[in-house]
């Protein structure tokens, strides 16, 4: 068979990409090794930029979200055992940010695809990667125990960190940067209102904190946990003990707890590969970084991409012009490392790191001061934050 884009991953990358290549009129099919309903069950992000909220207008699939998301003007910092806010729209003249679960972006662009009849293979096994470098790649993969082939003028790999599309670049190509962290998050999400109108960011001696939320009804809470913590340890009640222990006194005693919906560990790692592009394949999303959480950027980085990616083939398409597919890896490897960065910063002030002690605590606690009293630094913060202008 053959199709103009073949998009490896069913994620907020691939699938975003399909879209807004779908409504430009470019072929696309999707490969997705998993199946729908687990694709929907992974609780990930929840906090998105206004040009991610916009890129899912330009989408198509902004309706629900424009209804249900929720429009955040500011956050808490909370260390020392007092909460601060950073007003983010009043120091980033009028921007902010919407949450809006990742799993809520992920069935609206899956129901949008769906209604427009474009084609998305899940349970596509053993998907292989064939001639990248050459004028017509081509992918393999397996469905029902059926083989298939896709020649292809394009591939985007959007299939995540653990994916097939970033080991088909050479090692003599391929340089990666790395850091993991000494520790992990442990998140719990329930059916209870959430503990402030805004999330909370906590520094303490016990480790990081952060109140966030899906809904009025819905919260997501995570506390920093060392890596060989193992989730069936934790009840609820120890998680929200924990939690309590990390927070200022009025969020503690008005903390509304209830049971789990789900509980899991996600290691912290900092990662990047360069280049984002070998010959006729691209890079996108996870498959090409990962940032801690801290700084809420991993999803908005992915959309980021499919920005670039998608306004590259669509104007290759109209035009011809390859000079948005050529320029494509190293824009979004300027704004993918300042959003590294901004995760990595945020990571350091906020977690308690194994070997740096009292004296550590006590210098972060004192970067936090200095960040909460000085409109300077809250505006480096929040202007961070709600995401950095784009090249265009
Ligand atoms: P995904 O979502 O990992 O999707 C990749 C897809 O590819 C499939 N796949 C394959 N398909 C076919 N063949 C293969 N060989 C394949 N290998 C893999 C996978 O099954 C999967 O469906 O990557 P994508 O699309 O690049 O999206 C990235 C985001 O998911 C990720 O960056 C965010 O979730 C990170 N993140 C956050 N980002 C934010 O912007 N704001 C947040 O508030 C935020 N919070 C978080 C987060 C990630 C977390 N975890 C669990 C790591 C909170 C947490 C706890
Ligand atoms: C979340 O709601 O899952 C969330 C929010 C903010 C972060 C990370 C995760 O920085």
């Amino acid at each position: 068979m053959r199709v103009q884009v073949a998009i490896i991953g069913a994620g907020p990358a691939g699938l975003l990409l399909a879209q807004l290549l779908q409504r430009a009129g470019v072929e696309a099919i999707v490969l997705e090794q998993r199946s729908a309903e687990y694709v929907l069950g992974r609780i990930r992000a929840g906090v998105l930029e206004q040009a991610s909220v916009d890129l899912l207008h330009e989408a198509g699939v902004g309706e629900r979200l424009r209804r249900e998301g929720l429009v955040h003007d500011g956050i808490e910092l909370c260390f020392g055992g007092e909460r601060h806010r950073v007003a983010l729209r009043e120091l980033t003249g009028g921007q902010c940010v919407t949450v809006y679960g990742q799993t809520e972006v992920t069935r609206d662009l899956m129901q949008a695809l769906a209604a427009s009849g474009a084609r998305t293979v899940y349970e596509a096994q053993d998907v292989s990667l064939h001639d990248v470098d050459g004028d017509r790649p081509r992918v393999r993969y397996t469905k029902d125990g059926v083989p298939h082939e896709l020649s292809c003028d394009f591939i985007a790999g959007c299939d995540g960190f653990h994916g097939v599309s970033r080991t088909c670049v050479p090692a003599s190509v391929l340089r990666t940067f790395e850091r993991v962290y000494p520790f992990g998050w442990l998140g719990v999400l329930c059916d209870t209102p959430p503990v402030s109108p805004e999330l909370i960011y906590a520094n303490h001696e016990r480790g990081f904190a952060l109140c966030s939320m899906r809904s009025r009804t819905r919260s997501r809470y995570y506390v920093q946990c060392s890596l060989d913590e193992r989730v069936e340890d934790w009840s609820d009640e120890r998680f929200f003990d924990e939690l309590r222990a990390r927070l200022d006194g009025p969020a503690a005693s008005t903390l509304i707890t209830g049971p789990s919906i789900e509980k899991s560990i996600a290691p912290l790692r900092s990662f990047v590969a360069e280049p984002m592009r070998f010959g006729r394949l691209f890079l996108a999303g996870d498959a090409a970084h990962i940032v801690p959480p801290t700084g809420a950027k991993g999803l908005n980085l992915a959309a980021s991409d499919i920005r670039y990616l998608s306004r590259a083939l669509i104007e290759y398409y109209r035009t011809g012009h390859e000079e948005g597919i050529d320029s494509y890896s190293a824009r979004c490897l300027r704004r993918v490392w300042k959003a590294e960065r901004f995760s990595w910063w945020m990571t350091s002030i906020m977690h308690r790191f194994p070997d740096t002690g009292a004296f550590g605590q006590r210098i972060q606690e004192a970067e936090l001061a200095y960040l909460v009293g000085s409109r300077a630094a809250s505006a480096a913060l929040a202007e961070n934050y709600v995401g950095l202008p784009f090249e265009d």
